[in-house]
Order: structure tokens, then C-alpha cells, then sequence
């Protein structure tokens, strides 16, 4: 609340649905699909479908141009008063589609200067596009870290494509966690309010989330999402490693709890798709199809 917090931060998260638990009884968000390629890959991602760090697996979102996402923009803020914020949460990463994800931000603060916009990545990419975040009012930015320690990281990540080559392996790994902790150092520097999400993996990096918790803290997070990994062997996640699980909710709260005193946690989160429109947790992405907006214009 208001209370713990400096107000000019209490101004960009009060209506926020994810940074305030508060606010996600009142106000909702949407995300447009404008960004279909991704720079990294996760052994839990089917790359058919939405990406697994900060959707729910499985799902398969409609992707748009920029100037489709503006028209569903405007249709749905029209539809639905308590729409406060856009997100781009994929299909694949924002900032490997920076053109797409840049053009549609741009767009939206001439057409819709009173909606708050929000990214979320996995951080490969972040340190070269702070100043494209900050140009763009960017208010709030999500980084996916599911690790600090590169040897874990070798676990979760086959590969990475960075600066114009495929890395493997563990310095596939060190790269990402540099370029993960650099990029929330450069936003926080700049007053960017940035989430964490971590996707909870047992047997993988079920306790070394408290290391993070405590990494991401230091370096000035403002919220700590810890998700679990939904594995469904028919969405193919783990590839990888088969057979991979995702936690009992009992472990999740466990691991919850052992962070308690870190990072502030959110506990709310809907694990939504790349296409999500309402409040968390409702989902009303079938009202507002590319066919149905046409409709309405
Ligand atoms: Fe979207 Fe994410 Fe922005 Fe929210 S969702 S880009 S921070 S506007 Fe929210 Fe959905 Fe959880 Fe994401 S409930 S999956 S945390
Ligand atoms: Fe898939 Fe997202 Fe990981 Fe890219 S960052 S591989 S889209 S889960």
C-alpha cells in the first residue's frame, strides 16, 4: 500500500493487476502477440506454443502487426474500462522481436497515451534496449531468471543465439546470467520497476531460488514471481530431461516461504497467455480476435 512505499512508485504500481496485489481486484491488463521469435531456448519451452515464462504452456496465441495490436488496443479499452495496462509477453521474446515490440509501444503512446505499458523477456537481450524502455515510457519490465549460478543454468538453457552466434553449454549459460543481472541493474538504475518471474523446476533449482531471491533483491527488483513449472507430456516440456515434474503446490509454497524476508513476493500470479484480456485470471482473448475486432471498426 501506499504506505511502504515512496509515492511516485505507489503512481506506477497502484493500478498495476500484477505489481499490486491490491489493484488486481480492480483493474485488469492485456497483452498483444506481436513477438514470435525467441533468442534463447528453455528445456521446458515447445516452441509451438506461447512462451512458458510468463504464460501457462499449451496455449497458442494469435499473433498480430503492431498496427492489429493498436486496433485490439483500442477496441479493448473502449470494451472494458478497467483495462490500465499492455503487456508484450510474447509468443517468444519482446526484445528479440525489438522492431515489432518497440513499433507497437510507439504507436500505443500516440493512440493511447493513458494505458501503462509492460514487457516481459528473458533478459538476453536487455542491456542493448534500456534506452529504448525508457524513451518509451516502459514503466514496468519482467526478466525471467531462474538462476544465478551458470552451472544450474546449464540445466534449464541448451543454447542461446548471442552476438550473431549459437552458445552452448555452461558459457551459454554464464552469458545469460550476465546479461540477465546487468540489464536489471541498468533498469533500476533508470526507475524502471522490474519483476522477477522464476519458473520453479524440482530437483533443478528448487533451493537455489532462495540464492536468487536474494541476487534479485540486491540488485533492486520490486517483486519476486516464483511460478511453477507446469510439465504436461503432451506439450512436450523438458524435452531435455524426461519425465521432468512440476512442483506439488505444497513445495511451492515451500520454497515461498524459504524467501520469506527477501524479495517481495507476488503470490497472485495467473500465469496468463501471450493473447490474455481481462482480469487476472479471466479470459476473455475469444471476444477480441482479429475477426471480431474488424467487426467492430
Ligand atoms: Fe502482462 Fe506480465 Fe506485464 Fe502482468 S501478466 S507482461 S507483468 S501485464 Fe501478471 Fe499474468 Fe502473472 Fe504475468 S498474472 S503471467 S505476472
Ligand atoms: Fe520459450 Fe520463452 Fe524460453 Fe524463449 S524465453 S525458449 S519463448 S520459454
Amino acid at each position: 500500500g501506499p504506505e511502504d512505499m515512496p509515492a511516485e512508485i505507489w503512481e506506477k504500481v497502484k493500478n498495476h493487476p500484477c505489481y499490486s496485489e491490491e489493484a488486481h481486484h480492480h483493474f485488469a491488463r492485456m497483452h498483444v502477440a506481436v513477438a514470435p521469435a525467441c533468442n534463447i531456448q528453455c528445456h521446458y519451452c515447445n516452441r509451438k506454443y506461447d512462451c512458458s515464462n510468463e504464460s501457462r504452456p499449451g496455449v497458442v496465441s494469435q499473433k498480430l502487426t503492431p498496427e492489429q495490436a493498436v486496433k485490439k488496443v483500442l477496441a479493448v479499452a473502449s470494451a472494458i474500462p478497467q483495462m490500465t495496462v499492455l503487456g508484450i509477453a510474447g509468443p517468444g521474446d519482446s526484445l528479440a522481436n525489438p522492431q515489432k515490440t518497440f513499433e507497437t509501444m510507439r504507436l500505443l503512446q500516440q493512440h493511447a497515451p493513458d494505458i501503462k505499458l509492460c514487457l516481459s523477456t528473458n533478459g538476453l537481450a536487455l542491456p542493448d534496449w534500456v534506452d529504448e524502455i525508457v524513451q518509451y515510457n516502459v514503466d514496468h519490465v519482467t526478466i525471467t531468471i531462474n538462476m544465478v549460478d551458470p552451472a544450474v543454468g546449464e540445466k534449464i538453457y541448451p543454447w542461446i543465439f548471442h552476438d550473431h552466434r549459437r552458445v552452448t553449454g555452461l558459457e551459454a549459460a554464464r552469458i545469460l546470467h550476465e546479461r540477465q543481472m546487468l540489464g536489471l541493474e541498468m533498469l533500476t538504475a533508470r526507475g524502471v520497476l522490474v519483476k522477477v518471474n522464476s519458473v520453479l523446476i524440482p530437483g533443478v533449482n528448487d533451493e537455489h531460488l532462495i540464492e536468487v531471491n536474494k541476487a534479485v533483491k540486491a540488485r533492486g527488483a520490486f517483486l519476486h514471481n516464483i511460478m511453477p513449472l507446469i510439465s504436461e507430456a503432451e506439450h512436450g516440456t523438458f524435452y531435455g530431461l524426461n519425465g521432468q515434474r512440476g512442483p506439488t503446490a505444497q513445495e511451492l509454497k515451500a520454497v515461498q516461504d524459504a524467501c520469506a524476508g527477501g524479495a517481495n513476493l507476488m503470490r497472485h500470479c495467473r500465469q496468463c497467455r501471450a493473447d490474455a484480456v481481462g482480469m487476472l485470471g479471466e479470459d476473455r482473448s475469444d471476444e477480441f480476435t482479429l475477426e471480431k475486432i474488424e467487426d467492430l471498426a
